[in-house]
């Protein structure tokens, strides 16, 4: 009877054993088996009422049988300890090889662009102005010297909203917006999205652009000169040549286009700049009284330079691209080498 339940305690303690997945559950195998108050140490203080001639055999059997458990006990925590790769597993995993790399990612080069212009022009000075994308009439045009039916509207081929709401086709708006608010002196760079509908190896029907303006009293065309040279100096290198090309916009007076020697060939002449040695950055000019009397400044106190430039053709020139549109087809081989 007693030796049945020995050897059947036996078998369940080595059952429980072998059931043991974690390291957490040796304690309570301890606790129940072999404890002080455990189930072996019990069933040996029991051989005190068997027979006494049973007794030799039956003690010699309870010490085996707790030998036993103790040693599969200790084999079965050390094997628990480390387990080991399965072999099949083993052959396939090579443990010499260095970890996958994760990819970066990076900002796309058109704001790079983006953000060393406008730092630039905050070294200089110059905040940082935000507005909408959707605009009025009168921001975008009206209050910019450009009135209804004035044949400079056919320069920006407008994306219309509605009867006087519409994408800007310039930040100009938000330079409008500063003045209104803010009186003189200013120094105001206005970054963003604008819209035109264009599309070519020049043009993007959304691109970017900074604009930038400056008013204060006996500000000249001098002023303007000066600050767009250190602008093309950091911009691109100390050396570059820079010169102005009368132009026209009707939101200034006089105007200029701005041509920096090309970067490709040093202005001898090359396929980037046409044979003309020069390329155009941006266009300026002193701001137009018309423009001052909007926003109820007045043009015999007070006069300023605005400029334009667009970010991707900066772009374009600084890293030798030569289609606008591959800024906006999203291909990781192209975008992933700035
Ligand atoms: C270009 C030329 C230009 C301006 C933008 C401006 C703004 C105000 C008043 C007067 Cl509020 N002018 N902006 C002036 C001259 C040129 O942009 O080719 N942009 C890409």
């Amino acid at each position: 009877m007693m030796e049945e339940e020995l050897v059947r305690l036996q078998e369940e303690a080595f059952d429980s054993l072998s059931a043991i997945k974690h390291a957490s559950e040796f304690e309570p195998f301890r606790v129940k088996y072999l404890g002080r108050k455990g189930l072996i140490t019990g069933a040996m203080r029991m051989l005190g009422q068997v027979a006494p001639e049973d007794r030799p055999r039956l003690g010699q059997l309870a010490n085996t049988i707790k030998k036993e458990v103790e040693e599969k006990f200790e084999s079965r925590k050390a094997q628990l300890a480390v387990t080991p790769i399965s072999a099949p597993q083993a052959q396939q995993i090579d443990l010499s090889l260095p970890g996958r790399s994760i990819p970066f990612g990076k900002l796309h080069p058109v704001t790079q662009t983006m953000e060393e212009v406008c730092s630039i022009f905050e070294g200089l000075g110059f905040t940082v102005a935000e507005g909408p994308d959707v605009e009025t009439d009168f921001y975008n045009f009206e209050a910019l010297n450009l009135p209804q039916h004035h044949p400079a509207r056919d320069m920006h081929d407008t994306f219309y909203i509605d009867d006087g709401v519409l994408l800007r086709t310039h930040t100009s708006p938000m330079q409008i917006r500063v003045m209104e608010k803010e009186n003189p002196p200013l120094r105001v760079i206005a970054p963003g999205k604008v819209y035109r509908c264009d599309s070519d190896i020049t043009h993007t029907p959304m691109f970017q652009q900074v604009e930038g303006f400056l008013v204060d009293r006996k500000v000249s065309f001098a002023d303007l000169k000066g600050v767009l040279s250190v602008f093309v100096a950091k911009m691109f290198d100390e050396q570059t040549a820079i010169r102005f090309r009368p132009s026209f916009f009707p939101f200034t007076e006089p105007s200029a286009e701005v041509d920096i020697a090309c970067v490709i060939c040093g202005g001898d002449g090359c396929r980037v700049c046409k044979q003309t040695g020069w390329l155009e950055i941006l266009g300026a000019g002193l701001i137009d009284p018309e423009v001052f009397k909007m926003v109820n400044y007045d043009p015999e106190e007070y006069s300023g330079f605005a400029f334009g430039l667009g970010i991707e053709r900066i772009a374009m020139l600084k890293y030798g691209i030569n289609d606008i549109r591959l800024f906006y087809e999203n291909d990781l081989r192209f975008l992933a080498q700035f």
